[in-house]
């Protein structure tokens, strides 16, 4: 799947299992308009693509990289090893640790590679996706207007609730 534009995100994911979580990070480029593509690419079944990808990252001029995986979820941190592309780990659920595995693997990375972590499931898809909108912003005030815009509706949907007293 890829934006009609040059993508400026790169949405990666382990599988097309992950695809549920990580769907809400394409959701939040879309509605702010960022040019992304998204696709699968597996650290273990697939990891000369997982190598050509970050190589290039920063070539083909991606800003931004938001990577889900689950279980040993080793593919965050190893696009983080090779690109110096900002990298957001998604930790996606898993069917019998429930994500916590997925979220120390790609938490707990050793000093000088980073991989800025998210919480496990939707509520990190989209917010690893409003974090590369924010990266972007700090060069594009029109996206950065977007973002206070989106802010301020969520603080009047926020203040419009009321308690089923
Ligand atoms: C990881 O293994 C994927 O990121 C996925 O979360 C998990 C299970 O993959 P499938 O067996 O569903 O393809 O690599």
């Amino acid at each position: 799947m890829t934006d009609q534009t040059k993508p400026l995100v790169g949405v990666i994911m382990g599988s097309s299992s992950d695809w549920d979580v990580m769907q809400n990070a394409v959701a939040i480029l879309k509605q702010f308009g960022v040019p992304f593509e998204a696709q699968v690419i597996s650290a273990h079944r697939m990891p000369d693509e997982m190598f050509t990808y970050a190589e290039q990252a920063r070539s083909r001029g991606l800003r931004a990289i938001i990577a889900g995986a689950g279980g040993a979820a080793h593919l965050p941190g190893m696009v983080a090893a090779k690109t110096i592309v900002p990298v957001l780990g998604v930790p996606v659920p898993s069917k019998y640790l429930r994500g916590e595995d997925s979220l120390l693997s790609i938490v707990q990375m050793p000093k000088g590679v980073p991989v800025s972590t998210f919480a496990i499931g939707e509520a990190g898809a989209a917010n690893a996706a409003l974090t590369a909108v924010a990266i972007i912003a700090a060069n594009d005030d029109a996206l950065a207007d977007k973002l206070e815009q989106f802010r301020r509706d969520q603080t009047a949907a926020a203040q419009a609730m009321t308690l089923p007293l």
